[in-house]
């Protein structure tokens, strides 16, 4: 397990992620994981419905509402972007045991239209993430760099929307394997170069990801788009504030989580020769 020589943010600025942070037990996890697992099993007919739960669960369930205030999260993404804090979104990143869907090397703020880099990820391990079922890799300082290229593949087995991919040489012998036990979460930078390989294990790998934002943050779309306040105050107005899940899949976050979808998908695939299938 890698152990910081230094504080966790000076870290985060040197490497651009920081991790293993436990944030809940590992029984913690295995009951969120339950939980979740259930809702997804209930919705797994109705693809829209299915498509919320996992890439719009901070909109539609209380548990992962729960999971993105947790003060054990908060408090080290705080470290990094300080007390006022949105969620734009949180999806679940599930790799099905022995099958070949990856994630290619990319920036997460490639293609999410902000004016500005002050987003940080968490990446909370509801299972193991280990090199046999796929857990991220990074490459240490690549967050120092800007946007680099990157081509649209939409190959079948990307888990990315669009199969984004850096167009630029990554030196894989650089990449660390960001190895969590379950209730252990990453932050990592939006600019930060990171991949995953697929899983070769006998279970799931199930990583709840949290996507954290300064409120100064602001779409180039001049479209206001969905977050919740999490810490502190949101002095700029720049999104629309919704309020928490309390019940699974309501109406009306069931509604937001729709009117979520198109934004992303007008934001997101700007500029796209095919929209590809996945939201994720
Ligand atoms: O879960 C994965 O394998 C990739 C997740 C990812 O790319 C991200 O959280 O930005």
């Amino acid at each position: 397990m890698p152990l910081r020589d230094v504080p966790l943010r000076a870290a985060y600025e040197r490497d651009g992620y920081v991790f293993p942070l436990e944030v809940m037990t590992p029984a913690r996890a295995a009951a969120h994981r339950t939980i979740l697992e259930s809702v997804e099993a209930a919705h797994a007919e109705d693809a829209v419905a299915s498509k919320i739960v996992k890439g719009f669960a901070s909109i539609v369930l209380p548990v992962v509402d729960e999971i993105m205030r947790l003060p054990s999260v908060l408090g080290p993404v705080k470290e990094i972007l300080g007390d006022d804090l949105l969620v734009m979104g949180a999806n679940l990143f599930i790799k099905e045991p022995a099958t070949p869907a990856f994630v290619s090397w990319h920036q997460d703020l490639t293609y999410w239209g902000y004016d500005d880099a002050l987003e940080v990820t968490a990446w909370v391990a509801l299972t193991t993430a280990t090199p046999d079922n796929g857990c991220m890799r990074f490459i240490p300082g690549s967050h120092q760099r800007e946007i680099v290229g990157h081509r649209d593949t939409f190959d079948e087995s990307n888990l990315l929307s669009r199969g984004q991919q850096i167009s630029v040489e990554v030196n894989e012998a650089e990449a660390v394997d960001a190895t969590l036990r379950p209730g252990e979460m990453s932050l990592h930078h939006g600019h930060l170069f990171h991949a995953s390989n697929p899983n070769t294990s006998a279970d799931r790998r199930i990583g709840l990801v949290i996507r954290y934002v300064a409120p100064s943050m602001k779409q180039v779309s001049g479209q206001a788009t969905f977050a919740h306040l999490v810490a502190g105050e949101d002095r700029f107005g720049h999104f629309e504030l919704l309020h928490p899940a309390t019940e699974v899949m309501a109406h009306g976050d069931v509604e937001n989580a729709r009117r979520a979808i198109a934004q992303q998908e007008q934001i997101g695939y700007a500029g796209a020769a095919d929209r590809g299938k996945r939201i994720t």
